[in-house]
């Protein structure tokens, strides 16, 4: 008999979702780069835990989805949150690195790719995040695109975000997931919305009005064999969010700093985002965290419907 080359993956899950797993119960997979590059400490950790309690409160599981130490965790348990939430230099991890930060028994969150990859493994379909990577303002001659929209088209994961946020070029954004065969169902309205704002000023190519339906369309995407993910944007509720005039303001002088600092690669985004507290006041982190609330609860009502 040869033994296998390569051992186990290194994966485990927490009490919580073990037990959900064993008894069939509805999954939500959660992102980490949000609380570990995407937000300050202590916010970070409070909307963390919040969104994990959402989960719950509309009858599924949350699945927090990072790596500590080589282990890929499906579910944190509070005292892990706890520290991750407050780990510095933790690296960001896609799908070049996720396997990278495993093998090297590194600590890293995972972005919006890798979650998909992780949650995708632990056979987990539906995720809620803040909103998507997509292809950078001036990407023609930068060529930041991120890897989120290519693991859109290739992994078959439900992601609930508030839209692309409005630093990219959301007009180029959604060329690319049209052309790569990403759904993008609007929920509630035909215009697709830019994370702080409701509106990106650019109609949506899909609209629902229902978690059943969202969970209809991905049941005959399955049935016709059509893998791959979907994108569910889901506008920030009204009272919480900043409009887009008064954020193109704020982004214009966030993307003049980056220029000025030199900022490239994986560190773009999370400094957009600081930036962009900072000239808020925090405003912008006010409405972050309200938009992720919102996620989740619509990734946890999708889920239960796709049972
Ligand atoms: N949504 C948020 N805050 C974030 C992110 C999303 O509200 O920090 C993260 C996600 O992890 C997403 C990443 O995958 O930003 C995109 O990074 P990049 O543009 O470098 O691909
Ligand atoms: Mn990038």
């Amino acid at each position: 008999m040869t033994k296998p080359f390569s051992p186990l993956l290194p994966m485990e899950y927490s009490t919580e979702v073990a037990a959900a797993k064993a008894r069939g119960a509805p999954l939500v997979a959660l992102e980490s780069t949000i609380i570990t590059h995407g937000m300050p400490f202590p916010g970070n950790l409070d909307m963390a835990r919040s969104v994990e309690a959402i989960i719950r409160e509309e009858g599924a599981v949350p699945a927090t989805i990072a790596v500590i130490d080589g282990v890929l965790h499906i579910g944190l348990e509070d005292a892990q949150l706890e520290a991750l939430a407050q780990t510095e230099g933790a690296m960001k991890l896609s799908r070049a690195d996720l396997a990278f930060a495993i093998a090297e028994r590194r600590t890293g969150a995972t972005t919006v790719a890798a979650t998909m990859i992780a949650a995708a493994r632990a056979g987990i379909r539906v995720f809620a995040t803040g909103g998507i990577g997509g292809v950078h303002r001036k990407a023609e001659e930068t060529f930041d695109i991120s890897a989120d929209l290519d693991e859109l088209a290739r992994t078959g994961v439900i992601v609930v975000s508030a839209g692309a946020k409005a630093i990219l070029d959301i007009p180029k954004t959604l060329e690319v997931l049209e052309t790569r065969g990403v759904p993008v169902v609007t929920y509630d309205s035909d215009i697709f919305p830019a994370f702080w704002s409701r509106d990106s000023g650019l109609r949506s190519p899909l609209m629902l009005n229902s978690p059943a339906a969202i969970a209809n369309f991905q049941r005959m995407r399955d049935l016709l064999g059509v893998d791959g993910g979907m994108l569910v944007a889901n506008p920030v509720p009204e009272e919480s969010e900043i409009p887009r005039d008064e954020m193109e303001i704020y982004i214009a002088r966030a993307l003049d700093n980056a220029e000025r600092d030199e900022i490239s690669g994986k560190a773009v985004t999370p400094y957009l985002l600081d930036s962009i507290f900072g000239l808020t006041d925090g405003r912008s982190l006010e409405t972050n965290i309200a938009l992720v609330e919102n996620n989740a609860r619509l990734a946890a009502e999708i889920a239960v419907a796709l049972e």
